[in-house]
């Protein structure tokens, strides 16, 4: 069994998406063990994104985390790291295979609905982030 962490995003959360994405979630197998409904400041994005400052793209990435409502929760299941990568598509909506979450709902790269870890040591440290209690 493995956990990974995943995040609603607020280009998802603005359409009414949170029901359809954990309905994607469930129905390939995974359990979701903990999940909260918040609005983060632009300072705690920055924090959590803090591996991709300097890039072009951080002050959009940061600000667009802190311009609405996330959902952010723990994930359980059988490789759930790369499952869960694999259920989203690729960062790139345009280039995400049809059926994966992106592909299917995202708006752009930016907007593009969904987080998940992307290997299991950072979804130990994402997963401390939003659910500091939550066991590893
Ligand atoms: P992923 O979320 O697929 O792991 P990362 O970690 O490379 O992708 O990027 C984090 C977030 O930064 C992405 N989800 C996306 O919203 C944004 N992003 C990544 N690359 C770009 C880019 N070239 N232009 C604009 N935003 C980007």
């Amino acid at each position: 069994m493995e956990r990974t962490l995943l995040i609603i995003k607020p280009d998802a959360t603005e359409r009414n998406l949170i029901g359809e994405i954990i309905r994607r979630i469930e129905l390939a197998g995974f359990r979701i063990i903990n999940l909260r409904y918040l609005r983060q400041t632009k300072s705690v994005a920055e924090e959590f994104y803090a591996v991709h400052k300097g890039k072009p793209f951080y002050d959009e990435l940061c600000n667009y985390m802190s311009s609405g409502a996330i959902v952010p929760m723990v994930i359980e299941g059988e490789h759930a790291v790369a499952g869960i990568r694999e259920l989203i598509g690729k960062t790139n909506p345009a280039e995400a295979h049809p059926g994966t979450i992106r592909a299917d709902l995202a708006v752009s790269l930016t907007k593009n609905s969904v987080h998940a870890s992307d290997s299991p040591e950072n979804a130990v440290k994402e997963i401390k982030f939003y659910f500091p209690r939550e066991e590893a």
